[in-house]
């Protein structure tokens, strides 16, 4: 998923494009604004967190690009093409590092294994 950040800073057409270079294939694709409601939803392990209060404002403030990859490895691919949560630490070449300077501004976001990306599919697309 493209975050608010990375479609107010025009950046949809560079991010898709790194995954597409990649080899990796684009299934389904939706535009929306995430509401409180659906950010709880999909953030269910982060709703205690102390940064979710953050997480939940910068995630409603404006539009998303949620979409489905589909290729060897995806998931794994989709991190790494990513890099670290914390676009500090995250190494050079990648969307968080190339883009990103701060944490909640990081751009992306990625499912982190078969179970969560089922289920996160399942709430943008089901
Ligand atoms: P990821 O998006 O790499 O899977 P995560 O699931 O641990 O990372 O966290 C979800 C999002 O929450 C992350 O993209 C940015 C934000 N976040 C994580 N840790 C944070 C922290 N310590 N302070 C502020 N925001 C944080
Ligand atoms: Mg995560």
């Amino acid at each position: 998923m493209i975050k608010p950040d990375g479609v107010a800073r025009g950046l949809v057409g560079e991010i898709i494009s790194r995954f597409e270079r990649k080899g990796l294939r684009l299934e389904k694709m939706r535009m929306l604004t995430i509401d409180e409601e659906l950010a709880r939803r999909h953030y269910a392990e982060h709703v205690e967190k102390p940064f979710f209060p953050e997480l939940l404002e910068f995630i409603t403030s404006g539009p998303v690009v949620a979409m489905q990859w589909a290729g060897e490895s995806a998931i794994s691919v989709c991190r790494t093409l990513m890099g670290a949560t914390n676009p500090l630490q995250a190494d050079p070449g990648t969307i968080r590092a190339d883009f990103g300077l701060v944490v909640t501004h990081n751009l992306v976001h990625g499912s982190d294994g078969p179970e969560s990306a089922e289920r996160e599919l399942g709430i943008f697309f089901g």
